[in-house]
């Protein structure tokens, strides 16, 4: 078996900030390292070292004579190109930040094209400010993390990263055409969609899963989800649309919400947002996951009122006064409470979701068998909720249901497809 590269984690705060190292442990963990130790200063620091620089000469020292020279040293902090390059001297080893360290995770999970080219995008721009700065410093003598970057000049290595990002959007836009957004937004309309947010591992997949009778991978990693599920699940005889995407972390840079903007769009178009919170967290933590939930979604423009939250893992905290509270202070709805592991509390998250659902309209369509009936059909399998198929030797007929408020757009989506409104039925309520 491969030997896990070793890390060392860094944590430079003030006396009144929380500790970030345990998270920070998570994250190198998800990343593929083993850590082998943790520091962490809330004195005084030197800003050419981020930390004080007696004390990462004490932290070399110490590292070198127990032989234990880590792969990598991970900062919990922002870097900045001087600091890395005085640090890595310092330690004979690569050192790296936290937004390193989480475009690492995504890096290495990243399955589609799409999402790679998104990562590369938030590398980029990230690198964007301090390319000028880092081919200056690897002109005084090649580190790891600088590596080849002395052979540019400034100006450059500059140019080339901005015709890559240049390259990139133009890329991701093609991608974005070819997966048919529109599409995808006119699904939107015809059927009602619910979004699965929350920070990452708080067990949306789970309940995602669960609901769709799928089998997405759900793991203890930070990050198991880089991308957005859709799928249909019938609800009390509706047919309704899931997505279960990526989730939030604490200061995630904002190249990254950015880059993943379009993976996020499904939240921003959903009708409801189901934000699953953990409730097995301590409260302070529970606190503070919600606190950057709250403000990556507000970033993306997804407000407070279209959203419901849902307190996941009650299977492990019997005493939920306080975590009813935080969540209930910033939302309209009321929290919901489920184990998305044991099935609990689900049967209420669905009469909750019931409960909100818009009317529906029954449309009889009729269209002469033809090569465009394909099309209609696939749009009403994709995007409607069928209710009855029929089809004789001229005319394909189908019974359908869509928001009644979609009803509108689609007559004039239809007009001139020689696609016959026969009937619309009345607006329904479903119980
Ligand atoms: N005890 C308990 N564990 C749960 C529950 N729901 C999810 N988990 C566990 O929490 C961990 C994370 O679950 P996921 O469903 O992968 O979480 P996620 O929010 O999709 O995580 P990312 O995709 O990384 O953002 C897994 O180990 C699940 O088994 C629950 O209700 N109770
Ligand atoms: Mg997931």
């Amino acid at each position: 078996m491969e030997k896990m590269p070793t890390a060392i984690l860094v944590e430079i705060r003030r006396n009144i900030e929380r500790s970030g190292l345990a998270e920070l442990e998570r994250l190198a963990e998800a990343a593929g390292y083993s850590v082998i130790g943790k520091y962490e200063q809330t004195r005084m620091i030197d800003s050419a070292f981020c930390m004080g620089r007696g004390r990462a000469r004490e932290l070399a020292i110490e590292l070198e004579g127990s032989n234990s020279i880590p792969d990598k040293v991970i900062f919990n902090n922002r870097l900045k190109p001087s600091q890395v390059y005085n640090l890595t001297k310092t330690f004979k080893t690569e050192v790296i930040d936290r937004f390193q360290l989480i475009l690492e995770i995504f890096t290495k999970r990243a399955g589609t094209i799409e999402a790679k080219c998104q990562i590369e995008l938030a590398k980029l721009q990230y690198e964007l400010p301090l390319a000028k700065e880092k081919v200056h410093l690897a002109k005084l003598g090649e580190l790891p993390g600088f590596h080849g970057l002395g052979r540019y000049q400034a100006d450059v290595y500059t140019s080339m990263i901005k015709k890559r990002i240049s390259y990139l959007k133009k890329r991701l836009n093609e991608i974005r055409v070819q997966k048919s957004l529109h599409r995808k937004k006119r699904k939107r309309d015809a059927l009602f969609n619910v979004a699965l947010t929350g920070y990452t591992c708080a067990g949306k997949t789970t309940l995602f899963n669960l609901l769709s009778e799928e089998a997405l991978p759900v793991s203890n990693n930070l990050f198991t989800t880089l991308s957005t599920t859709t799928r249909s699940v019938q609800i009390n005889g509706r047919k309704i649309l899931f997505s279960d995407t990526v989730g939030f972390i604490d200061r995630l840079p904002h190249q990254l919400i950015d880059a993943f903007y379009s993976t996020l769009e499904e939240v921003t178009l959903a009708d409801l947002v189901l934000l699953v919170l953990d409730a097995s967290d301590p409260i302070d933590e529970f606190k503070r996951k919600l606190d950057t939930c709250i403000s990556t979604l507000n970033a993306i423009g997804v407000f407070t009122s279209s959203i419901i939250p849902v307190l996941n893992k009650i299977d492990l905290n019997r005493t939920l006064e306080q975590y009813l509270l935080a969540a209930s202070r910033h939302f309209k709805s009321d929290p919901l409470m489920i184990s998305a592991k044991d099935k609990k509390g689900i049967d209420e998250l669905i009469k909750v979701i019931s409960g909100m659902l818009p009317q529906t309209l029954r449309l009889h369509l009729r269209m002469p068998i033809s090569e465009s009936a394909n099309y209609l059909l696939s749009w009403a399998f994709n995007e409607s909720d069928i209710k009855l198929i029929q089809f004789d030797d001229h005319f394909l007929d189908i019974e359908t249901e869509v928001s009644a408020d979609y009803v509108t757009k689609f007559n004039r989506l239809i007009r001139g497809t020689g696609i016959q409104l026969m009937k619309v039925e009345e607006a329904r309520i479903h119980e």
